[in-house]
């Protein structure tokens, strides 16, 4: 569940507290192949479609692709998103 608008709390606490309080999962896949900010919103609105995910922050340099979401998401379903925007999961 997002956090309102209104409601901008210390980027780095929120973090550790939306792990570990509410029922929150977040999790780092390794992308290969993206190249420019054109490939990380073209994965972040595939993975994103994604039922449950709140959040997602793309690491160009590194491919890393963090996905924040209700509960833990089926690695399947990011493979398949993944691949659907035409990139491929690192193993
Ligand atoms: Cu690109």
């Amino acid at each position: 569940m997002p956090l309102p608008d209104w409601c901008v709390p210390d980027p780095v606490i929120s973090l550790d507290t939306d792990a570990k309080g509410i029922s929150m999962a977040t999790t780092t896949y390794r992308v290969q192949g993206m190249t420019c900010a054109h490939c990380v919103s073209s994965v972040s609105s595939e993975v994103g479609a994604l039922p449950g995910v709140s959040q997602i922050d793309v690491d160009l340099s590194t491919g890393a692709v963090t996905v924040t979401s209700d509960a833990p998401l089926d690695a399947g379903a990011v493979r398949a998103a993944v691949e659907e925007a035409g990139y491929e999961l690192a193993a």
